[in-house]
């Protein structure tokens, strides 16, 4: 019997931790050797596929459908994809969210990490300029971001650890029959 495809979808702030738990779980996916598995990071996307976008609101929305077409694909034929963009926003959010549970599960992950644990790990130093006003438009501080009103899950990695995060995860998924 084939088990459905699903994706995964953290969002949250910069420094929030998406990227560290989807690596995570990236790794534990592919220990499974059940069904392939694919990365959507942030920084990989914006380097790919998004080469050509800016961090404005119609551009980041852009960017956060491509995410969700391309996690479409893979959940439609039975992979695990996880995604690890800011997606600041309800709408392309929710569009994502309508595409995927189509073919297959929809996971929500909000990372909800308090701005003031991100601004102090500043890992890119995105924030520091940010204060120095070298950049506009920066997530958290000068630019929104819309909590998810339906994340299956929530995590703030200021007081969970790694481990913990993505024991979170692989339980809820274990419950729902993905895994
Ligand atoms: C937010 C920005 C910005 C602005 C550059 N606002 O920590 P990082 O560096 O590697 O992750 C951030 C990444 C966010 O890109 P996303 O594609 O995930 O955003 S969205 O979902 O909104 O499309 C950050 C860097 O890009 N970065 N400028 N102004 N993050």
């Amino acid at each position: 019997r084939h088990k459905q495809g699903f994706t995964l979808f953290m969002t949250g702030l910069s420094g929030a931790g998406k990227s560290t738990l989807a690596k995570a779980l990236y790794v534990k996916f592919m220990e499974m050797r059940d069904r392939p598995v694919t990365l959507l990071d942030g920084d990989i996307v914006r380097s790919n596929l998004s080469r050509e976008l800016n961090f404005s609101r119609e551009h980041r929305e852009i960017n956060v459908r491509r995410i969700g077409f391309v996690a479409s694909e893979i959940t439609k034929n039975r992979g695990i994809a996880i995604c690890a963009p800011i997606a600041p926003y309800e709408e392309s959010r929710r569009f994502n969210r309508d595409l995927i549970s189509q073919y297959g599960g929809y996971i929500e992950i909000h990372m909800n990490t308090p701005f003031e644990v991100c601004e102090l790990r500043d890992r890119k130093g995105l924030y520091a300029k940010a204060k120095q006003g070298k950049i506009k438009g920066v997530t958290g501080v000068d630019d929104p971001y819309i909590p998810p009103s339906e994340a299956e899950i929530t995590i703030d990695t200021s007081n969970t650890t790694q481990a913990e995060a993505a024991q979170m995860v692989m339980t809820f998924l274990e419950k729902k029959g993905y895994i």
